[in-house]
């Protein structure tokens, strides 16, 4: 282990080394080394130990690209890949395989074209994993522990795709955040049941709406245009009315939507509230 990497100018006796994560957010393991008596000649405080960090580096030749400082894009093949985009917000294109995307410091896109990735980290920042292609569907359960600090999941792809995340696999996305953002377009869809998922209003980000939902601390965000397939239970709304209401007033509508003979949904209305009430048949 080359030592000239240590942040310091003296000769050290090392008693220990640690690994200490990802200090510096380049997306490499950094060690922690511990040097007791390091401060020997120190008049201040003499023989106190001192810590360095040994900023980690690619020791055993295993990554295929590695971005620069500044924003990168990285496009891989369907072989196996290993890609670090280190600082910078950067874009790490796997192309299939088993591959390992790290997008270390910055906001970072790393997209993937199957499910047969070996790890995706997103690092620090807000970290979008993006599914290319069409007709996949990721099942976070399927690959836990392979995906970490993903704030973001990006369905649109070319075709329709599918997420199917659960509860607890939700908040072990993110080190640093409870809240899934999922966008995509018609004909994706996101798959919740069974969660005890709470229907709140909707939120607007960045001009894109979303339905949210929410669980204890966990919020999950689906933009509007992509099916959610979430069972959650709905807050109380009421409708009333005066006891000496003229006719005609209106409190609500019900709306009922179907196919053919079929119930498709049934949505209540509030005039003079934020919410619209939706009820999918298929979850009655
Ligand atoms: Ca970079
Ligand atoms: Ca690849
Ligand atoms: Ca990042």
């Amino acid at each position: 282990m080359p030592l000239d990497n240590v942040a310091g100018e003296r000769d050290i006796t090392v008693f220990e080394a640690k690994a200490a994560g990802d200090v510096n957010g380049d997306g490499l393991a950094d060690i922690i080394i511990g040097a007791p008596f390091a401060n020997a000649d120190d008049a201040v405080n003499d023989n106190a130990g001192k810590s360095y960090i040994l900023f980690g580096t690619d020791y055993t030749n295993s990554i295929t690209q590695q971005g620069s400082e500044a924003a990168d894009t990285l496009t891989g093949t369907t072989a196996a890949e290993s890609f670090i985009g280190g600082f910078g917000d950067d874009i790490l294109m796997g192309g299939g395989g088993a591959d390992v995307l790290y997008g270390g410091a910055g906001d970072d896109r790393m997209v993937i074209s199957d499910s047969s990735f070996q790890r995706i980290d997103g690092g620090a920042g807000t970290d979008t994993l993006a599914l290319d292609g069409s007709d996949l569907t990721l099942d976070i359960a399927d690959v836990r522990g392979l995906v970490r600090n993903v704030e973001h999941i990006e369905l649109t792809g070319s075709g329709d795709n599918t997420l199917d995340v659960k509860l607890r696999d939700l908040v072990n996305l993110s080190d640093t955040s409870n809240r899934l953002i999922v966008t995509g377009n018609a004909g994706d869809q996101v798959i919740s049941i069974d969660q005890d998922w709470t229907r709140g209003g909707t939120e607007v980000i960045d001009g894109t709406t979303f339905n949210t939902y929410t669980n204890g601390a966990a919020e999950l965000l689906i933009d509007t245009q992509v099916t959610a397939v979430i069972s959650a239970t709905f807050p109380d709304q009421s409708f009333s009315l005066e006891e000496n209401s003229a006719a005609g007033i209106v409190i609500g509508e019900i709306d009922v939507e179907s196919v053919g003979n079929t119930i498709d949904n049934v949505v209540f209305t509030d005039p003079n509230g934020p919410f619209t009430t939706e009820f999918d048949a298929n979850l009655l």
